[in-house]
């Protein structure tokens, strides 16, 4: 394949990059100067994203011809897919490969915020030790954990708590009868029956907020939210108030609503635990994603057949 000429959106993953730079003439996008987009636009036939970017129908439309969008992550939630899908540009995602290290994550700040492993280890390095124990816990193994979106990483999930003799309850929007798994229609009802809720669905607006007063209410005093799926999915300021009322017990987040901002008031909270959106980040997964996203763009590019197109592209592009 020849030189071509690839747009990439900010903050793509450098090993993503690299790949695109060593066969490609990459451009770098700047939302800050949108007048340098003009003279190259006419040229740009692939286009590189990240989980997190926002790519309007806009900027779709200013890409007269645009092939392919080739997304590194599995969360397409910013991508304008419907405007797309109108232009007969098909977009893809990296499914599947991370899926491993995103319920490893999951369990890790479930096993963190409930045993209070960040506080123990600076209990240990600011020398408090000696002065007295820590705060007890509260124990994982045998508890009740309820996923809220039994897909790919839900599943993992789910196998990772079986394994710590958790009972495991879910919420989806279809049933998953095959699971083995306790069904509850909403959130709501399966935070009322759970000791720990991971969520898990994909972001944008059908789940906005999915998560809100009332599932946090349900989840109660004694309960933890677990968020490894996107910011906007919980109700961030209602999280925060109950977090401060004790209405929960605590939470694990790696998602945040205005990313990389993580509200003040959860940084001094001793019942919670963050990480800023690293769920896949392995040097492993890494890897894999680049080279998946990747061989989707010189797939896109060359008219080869996609790896993995997002669902709604097979569906409505009959990939
Ligand atoms: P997936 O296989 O498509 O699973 C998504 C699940 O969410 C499905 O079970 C789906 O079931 C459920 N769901 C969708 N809308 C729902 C709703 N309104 N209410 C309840 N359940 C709903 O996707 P995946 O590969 O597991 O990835 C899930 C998401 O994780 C990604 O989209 C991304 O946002 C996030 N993620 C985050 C990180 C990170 O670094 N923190 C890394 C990777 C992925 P139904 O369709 O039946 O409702
Ligand atoms: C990445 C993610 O951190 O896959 C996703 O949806 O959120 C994460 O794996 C992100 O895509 C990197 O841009």
């Amino acid at each position: 394949m020849s030189k071509l000429d690839v747009l990439v959106m900010p903050k793509v993953h450098p090993l993503y990059v690299a790949a695109l730079k060593a066969v490609h003439t990459v451009h770098e996008y700047n939302p800050a100067d949108t007048a340098a987009l003009v003279g190259v636009a006419p040229r740009i036939v692939g286009l590189a994203a990240g989980g997190e970017s926002v790519v309007p129908g806009a900027l779709i439309s200013q890409l007269p011809q645009l092939k392919v969008l080739s997304v590194f992550g599995v969360g397409y939630d910013g991508i304008d897919v419907p405007t797309a899908i109108a232009r007969g540009i098909p977009v893809t995602h990296t499914p599947d490969v991370l899926t491993d290290d995103v319920a490893d994550l999951a369990m890790g700040l479930t096993l963190s915020v409930a045993r209070n492993i960040p506080q123990a280890d600076q209990h240990v390095r600011t020398g408090q030790w000696p002065q007295g124990p820590m705060r007890l816990g509260r124990k994982v193994s045998g508890s009740r954990m309820g996923i809220v979106g039994l897909g790919r990483i839900g599943s993992a999930i789910a196998k990772r708590a079986q394994a710590f003799g958790m009972s495991v309850a879910y919420t989806t929007r279809t049933e998953r009868p095959g699971s083995g798994f306790a069904y509850y229609p909403t959130a709501t009802a399966l935070a009322a029956h759970v000791d720990f809720l991971v969520v898990i669905t994909p972001g944008g607006q059908g789940t906005k907020h999915l998560i809100n007063a009332d599932v946090l209410k349900a989840l109660g005093p004694q309960g933890y939210l677990i968020n490894v799926a996107r910011g906007s999915v919980v109700d961030e300021a209602a999280l925060v108030q109950a977090l401060s009322d004790g209405s929960i017990a605590g939470a694990g987040l790696d998602v945040f609503a205005d990313e990389p901002n993580v509200p003040q008031a959860l940084w001094g909270m001793p019942n919670v635990v963050l990480t800023p959106h690293m769920a896949s980040a392995t040097h492993q997964t890494r890897q894999a994603m680049a080279d998946l996203a990747f061989a989707n763009m010189q797939a896109g590019l060359s008219g080869q057949p996609l790896l993995t197109p997002v669902p709604e592209c097979k569906a409505q592009m009959g990939l």
